[in-house]
């Protein structure tokens, strides 16, 4: 950086940041000064006030809340050896996985594969995840929505739920291996979209909102009859992951949250005209929300008041428009997310094509469903203008509303009670503050903020755009999740994060909930390999123990264990066109020593972790010397990790 620069940079940085909480000195000599950053920053965010604001469509506000003071530590530096305090769990959007961040820090830990094959850990080819995925799984996902299980109204550490919308699936992944146990097929429905679980008393239901309507079923009839599509709001069983049932509904279904009293769910309808073009689906002044009364359902589905459709036994009964299950609240037109607030008053309908969010009170919704309301409207008790294309809303524990603005590229924080005051014909100012973020965000989510242990500590603003915020790495662009600090009066943006595409929403999770019940080796027992471990008995096999080759005709086991920096097997012999399945055990006890099997030529990876054990079957086709490898760096000597598997023509 040469002296003019800094200059101006330093000018920049004067204008525009605010006095740091955190004054702590850093010294400026040091090469890794991460303070240096926020002068690259701050430059970048003073040249885009003007032509970005300009070209994104009229940023108003001046580019305020910023990074640290220069010359202190920003507020996202976590410094080596030390652990973030909050795991954000995102969805991993078109690459049907799960990743998960360290925040503040924003490093990337882990990737989860879900509904995606994944080299790594041999996802999608060892015989434990073909289980998990079923035959013939198709070749990805489309994921939105992660939720983690909670008991009355806190995470409970057990699981972590995501949607697949391509192909309307339901995954589970179990937290304390962090690895998808259980993924479902949502019968009856397309495009999978919203996903939220029961607060209360516990997860429970996993609510899942189908998106798209199709005819019912949809097997070549009513093919272009529109008004013969229909949609459903389903409930599975968490624990059992089987589907508990199905209310078939006016209109099509986009995003659900349920409430914190465990007696009703909620979702969106964009699509109330029941439209197959998009002029038609923005014609009515207003779509609405729908609220389902769990009970009633329940109640509904025991007494036999419900059909099944097509070759599917899961009851399906009617929320329809004057249904007693269900109730219709009209808001304006074409709403997108919805979300609860913790203190478990409200949930709030973003506007989308309208610039407000509409603030429903589920007490007022208990009054409707008892008879004591008679217009649904009257369970509306706010509905602020806050700007341009509002998505969703995320909380803090404080009584404020974060909310996203799609087209203003601003988090718009607002304070629930003004604004019902404000409605109720107060004059009172509920806007607390607009930040601009880089660039068009969609979710945003605040750490702990869908549970009773919001703590207004910080929200992720997962923006769609970064354009100009990274070096150009092709025309496809990350996406930018950002950073801001939500614990003062103001919202101070403190890092951005390049992420591949596209991460929807995360959950921002405290490491308390966690950090106790993660394991850091497999235990011997565990469910996941358990029927891989039950054949190897049926075969006399101990795993721990034996390598050895087992013939039955023309399929061939072959065991081994795997102990750094051998496999206990150093070659075996099959003719071509054996079936072969290979099981390997890793037998090193030690936390982080991974072991992989990469049969070179043949398409085979796994990973196999410490006392865990990992299967594959594929048939030896091609005759001649084929050497299989360790393609985890385990032990000095990890080149010479191999052995031969000898192909007879
Ligand atoms: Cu807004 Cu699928 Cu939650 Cu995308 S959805 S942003
Ligand atoms: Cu085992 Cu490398
Ligand atoms: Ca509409």
């Amino acid at each position: 950086m040469n002296d003019e620069s800094s200059k101006i940079q330093e000018k920049a940085v004067d204008a525009n940041m605010p006095a740091a909480d955190n004054e702590t000195a850093y010294p400026q000599e040091f090469p890794g000064n991460p303070a240096r950053r926020n002068f690259m920053k701050a430059s970048a965010m003073a040249g885009l006030a003007g032509a970005g604001g300009a070209l994104m469509g009229g940023l108003a506000l001046p580019h305020k809340a910023l990074a640290a003071e220069a010359g202190a530590i920003p507020e996202d530096y976590v410094a080596p050896g030390k652990l973030d305090e909050y795991y954000s769990f995102s969805s991993g959007g078109q690459s049907g996985e799960i990743r998960i961040i360290g925040v503040p820090s924003m490093r990337e830990l882990i990737r989860v594969p879900v509904f995606n094959p994944d080299f790594t850990i041999g996802w999608g080819i060892t015989n434990e995840s073909k289980r998990v995925l079923g035959k013939d799984f198709p070749p990805g996902g489309d994921c939105h929505h992660p939720h983690m299980s909670q008991t009355h109204g806190h995470y409970d550490g057990r699981y972590i739920f995501i949607n697949d919308k391509a192909n309307p699936r339901l995954a589970r992944i179990r937290c304390d291996v962090m690895r998808t146990d259980k993924i479902i097929e949502i019968p009856n429905v397309q495009a999978f979209h919203g996903l939220r679980v029961q607060r209360e008393p516990h997860t429970g239901y996993v609510f899942a909102n189908g998106e798209f309507i199709i005819p019912s079923p949809n097997d070549g009839r009513d093919l272009d009859d529109p008004k013969k599509y229909w949609t459903l709001h389903t409930a599975v069983n968490g624990e059992t992951m089987e589907v508990a049932w199905q209310v078939l509904v006016d209109g099509n279904l986009d995003n659900t949250d349920c409430d914190y009293a465990g007696k009703y769910s909620a979702a969106t309808c964009y699509n109330s005209e029941k439209a197959v073009d998009l002029a038609g689906m923005m014609q009515s002044e207003r779509d609405w929300v729908v609220v389902f009364n769990i009970a009633r359902i329940e109640e509904a589905v025991r007494q036999g008041k419900f059909k099944t459709i097509g070759k599917s036994k899961v009851p399906v009964v009617d929320g329809r428009h004057g249904s007693p299950l269900t109730l219709y609240i009209p808001v304006p037109k074409n709403p997108h997310g919805i979300n609860a607030s913790p203190d478990g008053k409200y949930v709030t309908a973003n506007g989308k094509l309208s610039p407000t969010v509409t603030v429903m009170s589920w007490s007022k919704i208990d009054d409707y469903f008892a008879g004591k309301l008679k217009n649904p409207r009257d369970v509306v008790v706010a509905e602020p203008q806050l700007g341009l294309g509002p998505l969703h809303t995320a909380y803090d524990n404080r009584g404020n509303a974060y909310t996203t603005l799609f087209i203003d590229s601003q988090i718009a924080k607002w304070n629930i009670q003004d604004a019902i005051d404000a409605y109720a014909g107060k004059k009172v100012n509920y806007l607390r503050q607009k930040l601009d973020v880089a660039y068009q965000p969609g979710h945003c989510h605040s750490s702990m903020g869908e549970t009773r242990d919001a703590d207004g500590r910080w929200l992720i603003s997962l923006n769609k755009f970064s354009k100009d915020r990274f070096l150009p790495v092709g025309p496809l662009h990350p996406d930018n999740d950002q950073l801001i600090d939500i614990s003062g009066d103001q919202m101070k943006l403190v890092a951005d994060g390049p992420v591949y595409s596209e991460p929807h929403d995360t959950i921002l999770v405290h490491r308390r909930v966690l950090m106790n019940k993660i394991k850091r080796i497999w235990d011997r027992k565990d469910p996941f390999f358990a029927e891989t471990v039950a054949l190897a008995k049926r075969h006399g096999i101990t795993l721990e123990k034996d390598s050895k080759v087992i013939r039955q005709g023309r399929k061939v086991f072959v065991y081994m264990t795997s102990s750094a920096p051998k496999y206990g097997l150093e070659s075996f012999k099959v003719k071509k066109g054996d079936e072969v399945t290979v099981t390997v055990t890793n037998i090193d006890q030690v936390e982080d020593l991974s072991h992989g099997f990469c049969m070179s030529s043949y398409g085979i990876n796994m990973e196999i972790s410490p006392q865990e054990t990992s299967s594959v079957t594929f048939v030896a086709n091609k005759p001649g010397v084929y050497w299989y490898y360790c393609t985890f760096f385990c032990h000095a000597l990890h080149l010479e990790m191999r052995g031969r598997m000898l192909v007879e023509a």
